[in-house]
């Protein structure tokens, strides 16, 4: 196949040492939004991740391995201008894969696909190095000094849920700092890496230094990666059982391991908090994306005086959303990413049912009359009085789903957010400036926001603890992980 061929042609290649690879077998993709076949995807075998892992070592030989950190820099806002130069492309492979609405699709994700490399670019073409001056106790000196050199050949495993926006969030700092990279977009979600992969390409990215394998985890693409012997490193976002087989699986080879995974995310709602500003984030925060957002919030504590008032509010905000075809310019909530997940995520809402809570709105799929009754749409749903220990309000239901519950103290507020094995963020809302900052810093989250959800600077770092993941990405976080510091010792 020719290296141009465009991404929606009969069948998504595969792109392996600058070339697009279509042999073997395929896959169907199909729209969340009406069941339709969106492409046929080549899947990649055993041969054709062989063949990617030695394109990328080659390129760490020669061209791109040569390369100095302002030309690296430059050819990564090369890429980031292709993005945006193919922005409506990107657009549509996102909404078709997706479902996910027009207005979201151009508001977040591909304009951050395309900041993700300029950030990057950026921040690797002027990252400082450490130096000490060292008194020796023979009273001589000797200069450290370290240099940062690629991990090598990364392999960067991605999830469906913000296609564009979370591989190249991996993929921009590792061929930043001079990685070899072979990317695999989730099965469900093809189009857009694939896209990127023509935008590579036109870009001049030497071959092999971008690989791009489709394919499915165990026994597909992805296990194929997580085992392969030849590669260094393995960065992954998904679920948090899908992060314990990988870690499993690159046991034996001692890969570096980068994992941002799963939340149950709190947001605590305080009676000082200003109600309508905690009505809106706390609906924005839950179904964004259908609730399809790791930061999603799915626990809310609220506090007692405001409680019955805030059920109602967020209600009616759920109640008023409007659940369209993607293309619609109104549409605040499109289908979940597939038929799988939606009958779980149905499957939660009736388990709500039987754990003993009350379906305050929602609790089942919506009915069309028309093509979107084939696809995977689920109702925004809200729920109460469910224990604190079932698993409604333990387990991550990843969808447009929140439980609502009371609460008296802070001090109380802050063991029930904590109260998870997940911590990945948290959300609170106060006025009080310094509640704010104290709730904050006691929640157990790689995050926390205060009066606002999903605000991002790209330099911070980024990441969970317990089982929502190991390590930060941002920023310098990100290129540290993706580089190895030498020190170089120097007896003056
Ligand atoms: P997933 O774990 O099912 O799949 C993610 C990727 O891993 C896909 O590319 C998939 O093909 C691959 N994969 C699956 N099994 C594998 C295996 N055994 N070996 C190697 N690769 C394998 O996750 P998903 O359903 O695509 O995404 C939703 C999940 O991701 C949710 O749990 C969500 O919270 C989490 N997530 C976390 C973050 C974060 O930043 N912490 C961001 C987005 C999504
Ligand atoms: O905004 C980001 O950088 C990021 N990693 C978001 C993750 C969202 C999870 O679904």
């Amino acid at each position: 196949m020719p290296a141009s061929t465009p991404a929606h042609s009969e069948c998504l290649a595969n792109y392996v040492g600058g070339a697009f690879d279509s042999s073997g077998n395929t896959f169907t993709n199909l729209s969340p939004v009406d069941g339709s076949v969106v492409n046929r995807v080549c899947e990649a075998d055993a041969a054709v991740v062989n063949r990617a892992v030695a394109a990328a070592r080659a390129a760490l030989a020669g061209d791109w391995g040569a390369m100095g950190d302002n030309e690296r820099s430059a050819l990564l806002h090369k890429v980031a201008d292709g993005i945006e130069r193919r922005f409506d492309d990107f657009v549509q492979a996102e909404m078709a894969d997706t479902g996910k609405s027009l207005w979201q699709a151009r508001t977040i994700d591909i304009p951050r696909g395309a900041a993700n490399f300029r950030v990057f670019a950026d921040l690797a073409r002027q990252r400082a190095s450490e130096c000490f001056h060292t008194t020796t106790a023979d009273g001589r000196q000797a200069l450290n000094y370290a240099i940062n050199k690629p991990l090598g050949v990364v392999a960067v495993i991605a999830p469906w849920n913000l296609p564009l926006l979370l591989l190249t969030w991996k993929l921009a700092p590792a061929l930043a700092v001079g990685n070899a990279v072979i990317a695999k977009p989730s099965e469900d979600t093809p189009s857009s890496a694939t896209l990127l992969a023509e935008v590579m390409h036109e870009a001049g990215m030497p071959p092999g230094a971008f690989n791009l394998v489709h394919g499915f985890g165990p026994d597909s693409a992805g296990e194929l990666l997580s085992r392969h012997p030849d590669i260094d490193a393995v960065t992954f976002t998904g679920e948090s059982r899908t992060g314990s087989a990988i870690m499993r699986a690159a046991a034996d080879n001692v890969k570096a391991l980068s994992f941002e995974l799963g939340g149950k995310n709190a947001a605590l709602v305080f009676e000082d908090a200003d109600f309508d500003a905690a009505v809106e984030g706390t609906a924005k925060s839950v179904f964004t994306n259908g609730g399809q957002v790791c930061l999603c919030t799915e626990r809310v504590y609220v506090q007692r005086p405001i409680f019955d008032r805030f059920v109602a509010a967020l209600k009616g905000r759920a109640e008023a959303l409007r659940i369209d075809w993607p293309d619609s310019p109104d549409t605040d909530m499109g289908p979940l990413i597939s038929h799988e997940h939606r009958d779980k995520v149905l499957a939660y809402y009736q388990l709500a049912r039987t754990e003993g809570g009350t379906i305050v709105t929602g609790g089942g799929a919506p009915h069309f009359g028309d093509a979107r009754d084939s696809g995977a749409w689920v109702q925004p749903t809200i729920v109460t009085g469910l224990a604190e220990q079932s698993r409604c309000v333990t387990e991550e239901v990843f969808g447009p789903f929140c439980h609502i519950a009371p609460f008296d103290t802070e001090e109380e507020a802050i063991a029930l957010a904590n109260a998870s094995d997940y911590g990945l963020a948290g959300t609170v809302w106060t006025t009080n400036l310094q509640r704010g900052h104290r709730v904050a810093q006691r929640i157990h989250a790689g995050i926390v926001w205060v009066n606002t959800w999903y605000l991002r600077d790209l330099r911070t770092p980024f990441g969970g603890v317990k089982l929502s993941g190991i390590g930060r990405e941002g920023g310098q976080h990100s290129l540290n992980f993706y580089a190895e510091p030498t020190n170089i010792c120097i007896q003056l």
